[in-house]
């Protein structure tokens, strides 16, 4: 019962705020939950401006907005009845200490995975990506990254935190496989020649229609398990400003959240939201969209399930 919402004793949207949704905060992975949100309030890798750190308590605060729909339009079913979900509430780890930092997230998310849970993240600064995809592999192998985002994050870069390189290690490590992956809103330099990803830059995806986006982004997954990267900054600052890194023409929020929607038949194993920084956000514009991501995440990955 603690995953039914009780309707006739709803919280005020803009009180008792302390979890994503409202979900139970537990830590429990008893064999009745399916998903599970994870906070990491990490930006010590970002090479521009700071304050990831925030974006889990920016993203919980801001889904009390999203609490009060039934049915979230414009899906035809209550999220609870098929896909139970907790918050596990934000890693910790001793203040600057990164290494540290990555043994417990690591040993976090595995302990999500091994449980056979699907696990939806929230950063912190992209970087955290490359630990996740490292205890995602595990459980379920080499993966289908499909990357939204305004940079590919493939710097050929040695440096042990850093959140431009994520994409170029992974890679290596053997964590997915750039045949199937795919990345979405690109709209910086890299390296055209020598780049093992398919790219559907900014530009393309605002002028080709929904229906070529997914169908680019379904031939390449094809039918392997899917990492699902959101960085925030995918989107133009327009609609996210909240962010360290922001590049000019970028998606609209519709759109993304179209795209995002579409893509309801693939098998997405884990996910996550990154880069959000509050601080640089106005009228929690940013951190509403992130949340707003999340939540239909959980709609995509819960739509091809059997109600309980
Ligand atoms: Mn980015």
């Amino acid at each position: 019962m603690f995953y039914v919402r009780d309707l006739d004793n709803e919280p005020n949207t803009y009180a008792n705020v302390f979890s994503f949704m409202g979900l139970p905060l537990s830590r429990e992975l008893s064999e009745d939950v399916d998903a599970v949100i994870l906070g990491i309030p990490y930006d010590l890798a970002t090479s521009g401006r700071s304050g990831a750190r925030m974006g889990p308590t920016g993203i919980r605060q801001a889904s009390a907005q999203l609490r009060w729909e039934e049915k979230r339009w414009p899906w035809t079913f209550h999220l609870a009845d098929k896909l139970r979900c907790v918050d596990y509430g934000d890693i910790c780890f001793t203040d600057g200490d990164s290494d540290e930092m990555l043994a417990v997230l690591k040993a976090e998310a595995s302990k999500i995975f091994a449980a056979n849970k699907t696990l939806l993240s929230f950063g912190g600064d992209h970087f955290l990506t490359l630990p996740l995809l490292r205890a995602a592999a595990e459980k379920h192998g080499q993966m289908a990254l499909i990357h939204f985002d305004a940079h590919t994050d493939t710097e050929a870069s040695e440096a042990k935190y850093n959140h431009g390189s994520m994409f170029y290690h992974a890679p290596k490590e053997g964590l997915i496989k750039p045949e199937n992956s795919i990345q979405v809103g690109i709209r910086t330099e890299y390296d055209y020649d020598n780049h093992p990803f398919q790219v559907l830059d900014a530009a393309w995806v605002n002028e080709h229609s929904l229906g070529e986006v997914l169908s680019n982004i379904k031939q390449r997954v094809a039918d392997m398990p899917v990492y699902l990267s959101f960085d925030i900054d995918c989107l133009d600052p327009a609609y996210a400003p909240g962010t360290g890194t922001p590049v000019s023409g970028g998606l609209s929020s519709d759109r993304a959240l179209q795209i995002v929607r579409g893509l309801q038949d693939l098998n997405i194993v884990a996910a996550d939201v990154m880069e959000v920084a509050p601080a640089y956000d106005h009228a929690e514009v940013t951190s509403l969209v992130a949340a707003t991501l999340a939540l239909e995440l959980l709609h995509v990955i819960a739509a091809k399930r059997s109600s309980k």
